[in-house]
Parts: C-alpha cells; structure tokens; sequence
C-alpha cells in the first residue's frame, strides 16, 4: 500500500519551496494543502519568510491564524503571486477535478487570479481520464431544484451532498454542493461550459486552463509537470 501521506507531504515541502520572499499566497484547502501551509510557516518563523495570503475556505483561514500568516480578503485583491492546492484529480493536461473538500467557490476564484498555481497531491491523483471522482457543482440554495432537474438530464447520478447528521452539506457561502457520478468526462470544456450556463450554479468543480504546474508525491520523490 502506497504511503499516500508521505507522498502529500512531499508533493507539499516541494511546492513550500517555491514561495518566495513578499508573495503573496492563495492558501488552499485539504489535507494536502495543509501540510504545505505548515510547512509555509515554519519557513517564515525559521527562514524569516515574510508574506501575507487569502485562505481558500474557514478552515483554512483558522489553520493560517492559527500558524500565524498574515490573511488579507480576497475581495480587495485583484492578483495573487501563487496559489497552493490539492486536487481529487489531475489529467495530463493538468485539467482538474476539485471540490471533495467543498471550497471550490473561492478555490477557483483563487486559482483564477494567480499568476501561478501548483497543485499538489499524492500517486492517487493523476488520471489518464477525468471523472471517476464524482465532479462537485455549488448551487444557490434558491435554485437547487431547478439545478438538480437539470443535472438530472444529464443522465449521470447525482446526489445532495450531506453532512454526518444527514443535513445537507452547506459551503462557506452558504449553498449546497451536488456531486455527479460523470464515471468519464470525454469532453471537459463542453461539460464546464453547460453548467456554467444553468443560472444558479456558483461553481463547478471542473479546473480547466487554470493549473500551471502539478506537483505529485511518488514512491521514493516527487514528479513534477509544467
Ligand atoms: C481541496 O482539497 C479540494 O479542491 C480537493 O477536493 C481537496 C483534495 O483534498 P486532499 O488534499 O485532502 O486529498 O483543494
């Protein structure tokens, strides 16, 4: 069995290092992200790093708190220097499925507006074909069954994301997340492009044209793709 968590945290130390001197950082979600976001931290208190950042979710917001990087709000930023992120899956084409962790909203606007992002993850991320993780859609609670008819439509399985006490999942913008079980998406830029076309979708977790380098754990190092 692949140690997965030492192939994060090494994909994590890697792209740490690519933080440079006043950046400033898009801070991702997840357990890998976490571990570079530890690892961003002890570099700023024992190499004096100094920089400021946007967390991608609460969670991760508390955890930069927490370590002490300064936050700003994203709201008031038109650039990021770097974003740092994990993913559910990465094809060649560094086309990316994200959301399992529920942060794709500010995710993508992250990602969006670096002028680089690294995404980093274990030997279980790469695919040949992206689909088999179920692909998150964030839906504006007003439109959720209007969305849901929709996706419906498609054909593929959906289902309300849920917490552990079966209430629906709720984002950090408040709205809920329906994941899709595509099993293969042949044609990502046309699938991106029709749910981005149903009012009230907020976000998708399809991450096209948006991932300049992936950096992934392996056995014995990391391998990097640009
Ligand atoms: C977040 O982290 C999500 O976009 C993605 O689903 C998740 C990956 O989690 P992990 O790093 O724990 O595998 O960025």
């Amino acid at each position: 069995m692949a140690d997965l968590e030492a192939q994060k945290q090494r994909a994590a130390l890697r792209a740490a290092a690519e933080v440079a001197d006043g950046m400033l950082l898009g801070l991702g979600t997840g357990s890998t992200a976490t571990y570079a976001i530890r690892e961003i931290a002890r570099r700023m208190r024992e190499e004096g790093l100094r920089l400021t950042a946007i967390a991608t979710s609460s969670a991760t917001g508390a955890l930069a708190v927490s370590l002490g990087i300064p936050l700003r709000s994203m709201g008031e930023i038109d650039q990021l220097d770097l974003v740092i992120d994990g993913a559910d899956e990465i094809d060649p084409a560094l086309r990316a499925i994200k959301g399992g962790g529920g942060a794709l909203f500010r995710e993508k606007i992250a990602a969006a507006a670096a002028v680089r992002m690294i995404v980093i993850g274990d030997s279980s991320k790469p695919v040949e074909t992206l689909g088999r993780f179920k692909l998150p859609v964030e839906v504006h609670p007003f439109a959720l069954r209007s969305v849901q008819h929709q996706l419906e439509a498609l054909g593929a399985p959906i289902a309300l994301r849920s917490r552990a006490d079966g209430a629906p999942f709720a984002t950090d913008q408040q709205a809920n997340i329906f994941d899709v079980a595509f099993d293969r998406i042949d044609d990502a830029g046309a699938l991106a492009r029709m749910l981005e076309a149903m009012p009230g979708v907020l976000a998708h977790g399809l991450f096209i044209d948006l991932v300049d380098t992936a950096i992934i754990g392996t056995e014995d190092g990391v391998s990097i793709t640009n």
